[in-house]
């Protein structure tokens, strides 16, 4: 029996703590709370600061041209390849096309510099020509120009009155619509899909080549259906959607893709494939496309391609990804690159948070070992690769980073965000901008500051320390980070009321769930065709062959909600995480 001091001291001290206890925890937490608002509020600032040196530096030494070259402080003309032409041979008109104003257009807009943003509308507006006699990149133009003026005009014209009244008369949607035009020429071909190559000026040039990238011609659907919807022309949304749709005629059994294929015999160059360099966004685009424009088509190609990326490149505990053949399956490179760091940013998107974040951590571990991310990480001999060990100031591991603290809330990523600002700081900033890394070994610098270094690493960065931005709106980010605003009006399903959050309440089939563009963490489509006692929890879910989880082989087992890892059958004839695959 206890003493009766013991029972005296449990009777007094123990009602006590249950009272004070919650309310140290309370405390505590504000306290937590308060430090973490504390932090995000001093990096954004540091974020900030970090664009404007971009942007100051670019306007004195590099606009109106292309790009900045920050250790010469002079400029590239890099959008356009002028062949033998050389600038001074140019007409006098010609001063670039401005692209680092165009791609900053919108993060002016997110970090609140409504001043500067009208200042730079209303100069591209008066200046801005795309009648010039330059070779341009269709991908790298439709997702840095074309993304970049859309998403501005959309910007301009809501209902925030961002510009003075009067200044604005859709300049921009007219220089888009003059652009699209010009995109035109290149699909002019026998399957439909785009040439990779155009002239602004005369088209699709004799003797151009007929090779192009699967990102190429399936990462146009955001900018071109956005056009549409805003100009009323049907035309472009229609032949990006073709190509499209060509593209995605032309899978495998495995419902993989391969990477570089020829546009006039709408045949595969390239059968090796993975989730980065020329299909990344290809993915990426139909997940979007989706989320903005409702439309179940591009749900249902996103889905299978999804699943037959986890199944056939995905391996091993640590949720790396390699590359294989689309025919077989087969693995060919195993590589870590640094484009692929977007795909966690991806996988929030659908809802696998925890595949999302070991995936993350993968890409951080590789970062936090080279100080930022080599190009290409060769994950057989876990070295550098020989030749691309560069580091152009990309976004992905920042984007990745703002989509999985969105979602979480989880401080950790916060640490992250701030680890790579300091790398950026460290290793990339000079008096004359952020220069690029040539090699991450001996961290070299390279003269040569990419407008994406201010249109997604600087906004992504400043996002995820300040999200006000997000707040007012629900936008899907293209794969250049210019926001686009998820509206009913463009929306196949989404009922006709207004969406002043970033989240959006969805109802099928009496069913409501929350959704969001930049953490939908449930895919309507997807519930829309359950039944009733199969719960949703991931996009990769596979349920197992039977309801019973009895298995003979490990083809009857499904794959796991939560890891997204294929389940295999036990001796004993049971379908689970067995095995590490
Ligand atoms: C950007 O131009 C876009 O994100 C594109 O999709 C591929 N990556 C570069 C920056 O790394």
């Amino acid at each position: 029996m206890a003493s009766p001091r013991f029972t005296n001291l449990v009777r007094r001290w123990v009602p006590l703590c249950i009272i004070t206890l919650p309310l140290l925890c309370g405390f505590a937490m504000s306290d937590f709370n308060d430090h973490i608002a504390a932090k995000r509020k001093y990096l954004s600032q540091e974020a900030r600061k970090m664009f404007y040196h971009a942007y100051d530096n670019y306007l004195t030494y590099a606009f109106p041209h292309d790009e900045l070259k920050p250790l010469s402080k002079s400029f590239t003309d890099s959008l356009s390849e002028l062949g033998n032409l050389k600038l001074e041979h140019l007409p006098q008109s010609y001063n670039g096309s401005a692209l680092t104003l165009i791609e900053s257009l919108s993060s002016l807009v997110v970090m609140g510099n409504n001043t500067e943003f009208e200042r730079a509308v209303l100069w591209l507006s008066e200046n801005l020509t795309f009648d010039v006699d330059a070779r341009i990149s269709l991908f790298e133009c439709n997702i840095r120009v074309l993304g970049g003026l859309v998403s501005a005009h959309l910007l301009a014209t809501d209902s925030s009155k961002r510009l003075s009244q009067g200044k604005y008369n859709n300049e921009l949607l007219d220089l888009a619509n003059d652009l699209g035009r010009r995109f035109l020429w290149a699909f002019n071909t026998s399957t439909g899909l785009p040439y990779a190559w155009i002239n602004l000026k005369h088209g699709v040039m004799e003797d151009e080549t007929t090779e192009t990238s699967t990102s190429g011609c399936g990462s146009l659907i955001l900018e071109m259906g956005a056009l549409s919807r805003l100009t009323g022309n049907p035309i472009y949304d229609a032949a990006a959607l073709r190509a499209l749709r060509k593209l995605w005629s032309m899978r495998s059994s495995l419902n993989l893709l391969g990477t570089t294929l020829d546009v006039e015999t709408g045949e595969w160059l390239e059968y090796s494939s993975g989730i980065g360099a020329g299909i990344d966004s290809f993915y990426e685009y139909l997940l979007k496309a989706y989320i903005l424009f409702g439309r179940d088509e591009f749900w249902h190609m996103f889905h299978s391609s999804y699943l037959a990326v986890q199944k056939h490149f995905r391996h091993g505990p640590c949720f790396r990804y390699h590359e294989a053949d689309m025919r077989t399956g087969k693995a060919t490179y195993w590589q870590l690159t640094s484009l692929q760091a977007f795909w966690p940013g991806l996988q929030v998107l659908v809802g696998d948070i925890p595949a999302a974040n070991l995936t993350h951590r993968e890409f951080f571990y590789v970062w936090k070992r080279f100080g930022v991310l080599p190009e290409r990480y060769l994950l057989d001999r876990a070295m550098l690769h020989p030749t691309e060990k560069y580091y152009p100031l990309r976004p992905e591991l920042a984007e990745s980073t703002l989509y999985l603290y969105q979602a979480t809330k989880d401080p950790w990523y916060i640490d992250v965000g701030e680890s790579i600002m300091k790398s950026l700081n460290m290793y990339t900033k000079v008096d004359g901008g952020f220069a690029s890394i040539r090699d991450v070994s001996t961290m070299q610098l390279e003269d040569h500051q990419h407008s994406f270094f201010l249109a997604e690493t600087c906004k992504y960065l400043y996002l995820l320390f300040d999200s006000s931005f997000l707040a007012s709106e629900n936008y899907v980010f293209t794969t250049e980070g210019h926001p686009l605003p998820v509206r009913s009006s463009w929306h196949d399903w989404l009922p006709d009321v207004s969406m002043p959050t970033d989240v959006t309440s969805v109802k099928i089939n009496n069913l409501s769930t929350k959704s969001s563009a930049l953490s939908s963490q449930i895919c309507p489509a997807l519930l829309a065709t359950l039944k009733e006692d199969q719960p949703v929890e991931s996009a990769c879910h596979i349920h197992d062959g039977r309801a019973s989880h009895r298995c003979e082989s490990h083809e009857e087992c499904g794959i796991d909600s939560t890891t997204c890892r294929q389940r295999s059958c036990s001796l004993a004839g049971y379908c689970g995480l067995w095995l590490l695959i």
